[in-house]
């Protein structure tokens, strides 16, 4: 077992208010869409536990950690410095927890996405988005397609996301383009046709 009893513990204790019902939500959101796609049940969730570890730093201490674990931040990571907190929780999930490198990859890009997404990726990145205590438009319309398709739930998860950045006003990550293009160019879609 990637996280035994006492360094799930340990994990727990370093989330803080939310954070804390919500990783479990993604945790057990997370079991559920591997257990339904074939995925790593013991990956996904020792995934969705350290997901958002570092979720709470500030900016500042986001560009620090990045230094610390030589981390380049791009252009829209060094104007929204909190997006860096899946690469450095993937950064202390490998040196603080010895991750593998999958479970790392999925939680380093669990905010954006990427181009060739791996399952254990983008069952991260559902579980992020339709676990139980979230309830923003649309988390319903998610939660229905993941019990069919991950790929459909994925690009409906892209169309909301992108749009209520647009309407924000806020820059788009290429990671998170990469990603939505990559859906599209496999022809996935998510109305019925
Ligand atoms: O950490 P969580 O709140 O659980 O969820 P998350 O890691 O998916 O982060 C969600 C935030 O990330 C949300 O405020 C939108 C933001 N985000 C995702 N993709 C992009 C982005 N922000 C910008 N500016 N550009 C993106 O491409
Ligand atoms: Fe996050
Ligand atoms: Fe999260």
């Amino acid at each position: 077992m990637l996280c035994n009893d006492e360094m799930r513990k340990g994990i727990l204790s370093r989330l803080k208010g939310y954070r804390y019902p919500h990783s479990l939500g993604v945790e057990r959101a997370a079991r559920w869409l591997a257990e339904r796609y074939g995925g790593d049940v013991d990956k996904a969730c020792a995934a969705a536990i350290l997901h958002d570890i570092t979720k709470h730093l500030s900016p500042q201490e986001q560009l620090n950690l990045c230094e610390k674990y030589g981390i380049i931040p791009c252009a829209v990571e060094k104007k929204e410095a909190k997006m860096l907190h899946g690469k450095t929780a993937a950064a202390i999930a490998r040196t603080e927890y010895g991750m593998p490198e999958d479970v790392c990859a999925a939680i380093a890009c669990h905010t954006t996405g990427r181009a060739g997404m791996t399952v254990l990726d983008k069952i991260l990145y559902l579980a992020d988005y339709i676990e139980e205590t979230r309830d923003f438009s649309g988390v319903d319309k998610a939660r229905e397609l993941a019990q069919h398709s991950m790929d459909r739930a994925l690009l409906y998860c892209y169309d909301q996301t992108l749009t209520d950045l647009v309407a924000r006003g806020k820059s788009i990550h290429s990671d998170t383009i990469a990603a939505y293009n990559d859906l599209i160019w496999q022809g996935i879609h998510w109305r019925d046709e």
